[in-house]
């Protein structure tokens, strides 16, 4: 059977529902991953993240011996390299630069393992021009094996970049039925993709190159992006002319070819607050509004943090009595979108850790998918119920569904997603 065994490098946010969608679909997976606990964990046929409906394909692929994890490559038909791409630790770079040394580390593991009709697939999100530094990488590794080159036929591997475009929290509905981009070094290897991919995804596989496909993926997170920040730039003017930016961005979009987002405290993920900058890095002169949003979207935490000072302040001017040491600030999420516990690159974190700093145990907040009365990142975490209660201030900076269950409270509100009007 061709692929009989898949290997998936990286056990993330999308590397561990990829391995249990393969194992799922009858076949046998390896998962790779450099964190011994999250190897630990998934071999007890648990999970170490998030992700509705995630621990049942889990339990199910390691009760079934499909699914195993373990910290170094073995041999596969199939590796897919699902690791993360972080910017480059320095300061002194005006525009982030992104860092493959994942990917690198990923590819210098599997080589030793790979042999002869072997397909690599680069799905980390990744700057134009990155899955041809893999097979570089793994040519260096093995010159005993042929790799593909563009407009050539016939190598003992098969290279392709595939991005994944699952949405965090709906992941394993969008891993079957999202369309995929499919970029392969050759057309051989594009096939040999899209073959893979059938195993068990019901939208279409559409073939380009790998340049390409690599920069669809940041295009439609640089979209998203641009179009997040006309929403906050919306928000900021509306509350200099006293206007409902939600009232007014549900009327616009009454028009039949307007669709704003929704403002909020900024944009988090490791995705629409990263991959813009891979492309500003490439054409940092070309690139101007992308850049712009980009900027517009990362300052925005900072004005939130300004409203908020703004409320103490008209607290403090109300109540003459009180004093930042005996009044209570509340901060409702940390997660960088509804309904999740990833805090990656979040902004409402990022808010909550500096008000912490500026107000100390004045200040208390709320992420009900994260354990309460513990501390996260330097922030003093609450239950939602006593927060809510007892807070003279109330910052919202996420809509959970607990939240938005929820009126809203006694007391100054700085509701940076529009739900407690
Ligand atoms: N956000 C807003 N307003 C909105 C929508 C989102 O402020 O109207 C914020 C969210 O609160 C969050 C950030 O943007 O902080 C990003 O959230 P998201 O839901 O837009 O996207 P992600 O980062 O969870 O996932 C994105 C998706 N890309 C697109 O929708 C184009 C997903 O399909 C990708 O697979 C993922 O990035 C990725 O991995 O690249």
């Amino acid at each position: 059977m061709a692929f009989d065994t898949i290997s998936v490098i990286g056990l993330g946010y999308i590397g561990l529902p990829t391995a249990a969608m393969f194992a799922a679909h009858g076949k046998k997976v390896i998962g790779v991953d450099v964190n011994q606990h999250a190897v630990d964990t998934i071999n007890r046929g648990e999970i170490h993240i998030v992700e509705p409906d995630l621990d049942a394909l889990v339990a199910q692929g390691v009760a079934k011996g499909r699914l195993r994890a373990v910290a170094v490559p073995e041999p596969a038909d199939a590796f897919l390299i699902a690791v993360p791409t972080p910017f480059e630790n320095d300061s002194s770079l005006s525009v982030p630069k992104p860092d493959l040394k994942y990917i690198q580390a990923a590819c210098s593991s599997i080589a030793p393992v790979l042999k002869k009709g072997d397909l690599v697939i680069l799905e980390s999100t990744s700057p134009v021009g990155a899955t041809e530094k893999v097979v570089e990488w793994l040519a260096a590794a093995r010159e005993d094996l042929s790799f593909p080159v563009e407009g050539a036929m016939n190598a003992d591997i098969f290279v392709a970049h595939c991005p994944e475009r699952v949405l965090p929290g709906h992941v394993v509905r969008e891993l079957i039925e999202n369309d995929r981009v499919i970029g392969g070094i050759t057309s051989a290897c594009s096939k040999k993709a899209v073959e893979l991919y059938k195993v068990f995804v019901q939208g279409d596989c559409v073939v380009t190159n790998a340049r390409t496909a690599e920069m669809a993926k940041l295009t439609e997170n640089a979209s998203r992006d641009v179009s997040i920040a006309f929403a906050n730039e919306l928000s900021i003017i509306c509350d200099e002319t006293d206007i409902d930016v939600w009232e007014l961005i549900a009327l616009a979009n009454r028009h039949p070819r307007v669709n704003i987002l929704q403002p909020g405290p900024g944009v988090g993920g490791h995705c629409i607050a990263v991959d813009p900058w891979f492309i500003v890095s490439r054409s940092p002169e070309s690139a101007r509004l992308i850049k712009t949003a980009r900027e517009v979207n990362d300052s925005k935490p900072l004005w939130v943090i300004e409203k908020v000072k703004l409320a103490v302040a008209d607290f403090l001017t109300a109540n003459p009595k009180k004093s930042i040491s005996n009044m209570r600030i509340a901060c409702y999420g940390l997660a960088f979108k509804p309904d999740i516990d990833d805090l990656r690159e979040s902004p409402a974190l990022n808010i909550a850790r500096e008000l912490t700093s500026l107000y100390g145990t004045s200040l208390v907040s709320v992420e009900p998918n994260i354990e309460a009365n513990m501390q996260v990142n330097g922030v003093n975490l609450s239950k939602f119920d006593g927060a809510y209660n007892s807070s003279d201030i109330h910052v919202l900076l996420v809509d959970h569904k607990e939240f938005k269950a929820k009126s809203k409270p006694v007391g100054l509100v700085v509701d940076t997603k529009g739900i407690w009007k």
